[in-house]
């Protein structure tokens, strides 16, 4: 028998810096009410799916930063989140800025969360690969500093029994890394859910621009083909501050093709029903990797973090 998950790709249009959590929070609530129309089981938001992308911005008072941040999972503003789960019986995954005491310091994450049916969260992850930079870099339009707003993420890329399947979690810039999808690939991961927020400028190579869309869906693709496992790519798009967004949200099978798509930049749901026994003769053939990786001769990877170019 086969092992449907129906899923839900819950684009959200711009967010407003203004826009508090409370409307946000209305906006992905009604976005889970309409998937369960579609019968979904789960729906995935984009990456900080509570706020603006506030990383375009250059701030040096923390407290200022610190508002764009959740001190708790579920909070009096995200609880309607969890109530509409448990009413609906719909799980999420979202992704949100995540404040929390830990080693006895504050410390700061670009986290994703995955929640099952029931309301309670059954999955965590912290981003890894953090794109931009951590200082004010005067010649952008806009700012990228992930890398002065958020640690490292701490816990790897765990995959967790959830939703009848074996789901895992990565986080937008993740997704151009085929590292990140091999490490679940070898805890056999059989859905990988991703949110993102990508500006279709990139001022250090504008030259990549018009490409934009087509690497996004490259990547997500060529990830779920080599692995044998569903992708589920969802944008925050759209122009967002002045700031423009890809949409281009997807639903990818372990084929490596997309099954559905969003065709807007504001709040959509795209839909598919997700065989999660799909991935099984992928994993059992071209991609065993039991029978056909040669790790011996993978050990650079780990080792090294640059290319060097010998002499
Ligand atoms: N939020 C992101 O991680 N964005 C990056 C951009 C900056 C390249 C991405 O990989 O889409």
């Amino acid at each position: 028998m086969a092992r449907i998950v129906t899923v839900g790709a819950a684009q959200l249009g711009p967010i407003a810096r203004s826009e508090g959590r409370a409307e946000v929070v209305e906006r992905l609530v009604a976005l889970m009410r309409q998937a369960r129309t579609h019968g979904c089981d789960l729906v995935v938001f984009p990456e900080l799916a509570l706020t603006t992308f506030f990383p375009r911005w250059f701030m040096e008072d923390q407290a200022e930063i610190d508002t764009f941040f959740e001190r708790a999972m579920p909070g009096p503003e995200t609880q309607p989140l969890f109530d509409a789960a448990r009413e609906l019986g719909v799980g999420f995954y979202i992704g949100y800025a995540e404040l929390t005491e830990q080693d006895g310091r504050t410390r700061h994450f670009n986290t994703s969360i995955l929640v099952d049916k029931q309301g309670e969260i059954v999955g965590k992850y912290r981003k890894i690969h953090l794109p931009g930079h951590a200082e004010h870099e005067p010649y952008r339009p806009f700012q990228h500093l992930e890398k002065r707003y958020f640690e490292t993420g701490d816990m790897g890329w765990p995959v967790v029994r959830a939703f009848g399947g074996l789901m895992g979690m990565c986080i937008c810039n993740d997704r151009r890394w085929p590292e990140t999808y091999r490490v679940m690939g070898l805890q056999g991961v059989e859905m990988v859910m991703v949110g993102y927020n990508t500006p279709r400028h990139n001022p250090p190579s504008p030259e990549h621009d018009s490409l934009s869309d087509f690497h996004n869906h490259l990547v997500m693709q060529s990830a779920a083909y080599q692995n044998g496992t569903w992708v589920i790519g969802v944008a925050k798009a759209g122009v967002e501050e002045g700031c423009e967004l890809i949409g281009g949200s997807v639903i990818i099978a372990p084929s490596g093709e997309i099954v559905a798509k969003c065709v807007t930049m504001g709040d959509e749901l795209a839909v598919a029903r997700c065989d999660l026994d799909m991935g099984i003769s992928y994993k059992n053939t071209i991609f065993n990797f039991a029978a056909h990786r040669e790790p011996q001769h993978y050990g650079m990877i780990v080792e090294r973090k640059g290319a060097i170019i010998e002499k």
